[in-house]
């Protein structure tokens, strides 16, 4: 398997974009080796430069959940921009998808359309801030919510205690007002409620953790989250960039049976187009200029092509019903996964939830990021490489999850875990121990 054209291409993208890519992740810089330039999709496989056929395990970080190029979104999209690619005036297609969301995601009562999942989190927390007129966002410990600056926070030296900045260039103060608790304590939320209960403003949470890697919440876990926000005055937001649309038709909300006061979309939302969204209570999306103070606008807002996108995508989710099949494949490959490595005698923990999934490389239960952080790097860059060279594409960063789509097959389920089988005997073998 050559990657020589990924190469060449590697060496002039990074005489030209930082790192050679338009996203950090996809340097290959927690896994090493040459991040393979892709040229084209179609279902549950992707080409890259070299002419190299993979199963695609990353399904652009989530919102591929039918997969590459499906035929009814892609025309979709060409018909949308036959008649005009962006207007920047009102569309009856945002009416259609703003109904679409609405009918899926019953708590959305009113939402506004975005053009990223970061700009969404960012506009929400200011809805949510001038609702309350309150300041403090409490956030989990291995949560992304996109990289505006005031989520861009560590956890302070203690609980309740404000965050600090992770990455030059955001002043401290930005990220004063964040608090960072650990995920799926409870405890630690109730101990920032006591302390900080009059000043916040939201909690913001994955409803499933995906960016730590997945990790569920644990049982009564979001509805502590509810009961402490309704207590305190303050709004519960649901990031559900990633879960919307794939845990559940409905959504982590609907799966869990937790309603927030607001919710963030994207990824499936835009069928594979750039999108964001965020909606919820009507009282508080009211405030959203024009109808109401709080400042948010974007030139391509609502874009006609991704509105369409989204919304071929909705449909087909809404007519296929692919949620029954996606867990029940899903499983299998959890399973499998599970079994090649109890095979190979490499100690992993597997987290599942729905169509989403993460392998840690740790013989501890990960159930948040102190734990999912004990995860073996360099075993799991090794794995990569090894599915890699064997055909299957997976997530290159051990704290990402695995996406299955509708149109991974039975038998690609099979191929991954046999591939898997052989990259993690290749691991427990002598020669392979861990570096
Ligand atoms: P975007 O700004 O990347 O559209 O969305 C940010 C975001 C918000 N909320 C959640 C829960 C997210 O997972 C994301 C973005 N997800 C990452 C992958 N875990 C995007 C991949 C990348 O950064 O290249």
């Amino acid at each position: 398997m050559t990657d020589a054209q990924s190469r060449s291409l590697l060496a002039e993208a990074a005489r030209l974009i930082p790192g050679g890519v338009n996203s950090p992740v996809r340097a290959f810089g927690a896994v090493g080796g040459t991040p393979r330039f892709l040229a084209r999709g179609s279902g549950s496989r992707v080409w890259d430069v070299d002419g190299n056929e993979y199963v695609d395990c990353v399904g652009s970080w989530g919102p591929l959940i039918l997969g590459h190029a499906r035929p009814e979104v892609v025309e979709a999209a060409c018909e949308a921009a036959r008649l005009g690619t962006t207007f920047g005036a009102p569309t009856e297609g945002e009416v259609l998808l703003a109904r679409a969301i609405t009918k899926a995601i019953p708590s959305i009562e009113s939402v506004r359309l975005v053009n990223s999942g970061t700009e969404a989190v960012m506009s929400a927390i200011r809805l949510a801030r001038a609702y309350t007129e309150r300041t403090k966002v409490v956030k989990f410990e291995g949560a992304y919510h996109g990289h505006s600056d005031g989520l861009l926070a560590r956890a302070g030296s203690g609980l309740a205690t404000l965050g600090l900045p992770t990455c030059p260039g955001v002043p401290p103060p930005w990220t004063a007002e964040t608090v960072v608790v650990p995920y799926n304590d409870p405890d630690a939320v109730e101990t920032v409620f006591g302390s900080l209960g009059e000043e916040i403003a939201c909690v913001l949470a994955e409803p499933v953790a995906g960016n730590m890697g997945v990790v569920p919440p644990a049982e009564g876990f979001l509805d502590s989250l509810r009961t402490a926000s309704e207590k305190a005055g303050a709004l519960l937001v649901f990031d559900e960039v990633i879960t919307g649309f794939r845990v559940h038709a409905g959504g982590a909300q609907a799966a869990y049976g937790v309603t927030p006061d607001l919710t963030i979309l994207g990824k499936i939302l835009g069928g594979g187009f750039p999108i964001g969204a965020f909606g919820g209570r009507r009282d508080i999306m009211d405030m959203l200029a024009p109808s109401g103070p709080v400042y948010q606008a974007g030139t391509l807002s609502g874009n006609p092509v991704a509105c369409a996108a989204g919304l071929a995508t909705l449909r087909l989710l809404e007519s296929e019903t692919p949620h029954g099949m996606l867990e029940r494949r899903t499983g299998r490959l959890a399973d499998g996964l599970r079994k090649a490595a109890r095979d190979a005698g490499v100690s992993v923990w597997v987290n599942r939830v729905a169509s989403m999934l993460t392998l840690f490389f740790t013989d501890q239960i990960v159930s948040n990021y102190a734990t999912a952080a004990t995860s073996d790097l360099k075993r799991y860059a090794r794995f990569f490489h090894g599915m890699l060279a064997r055909g299957v594409y997976l997530p290159p960063s051990q704290f990402e999850a695995i996406f299955v789509s509708a149109t991974h097959s039975d038998e690609d389920v099979g191929f991954i875990c046999e591939a898997a089988q052989a990259a993690l005997g290749e691991i427990a073998s002598p020669q392979g121990q861990p570096c």
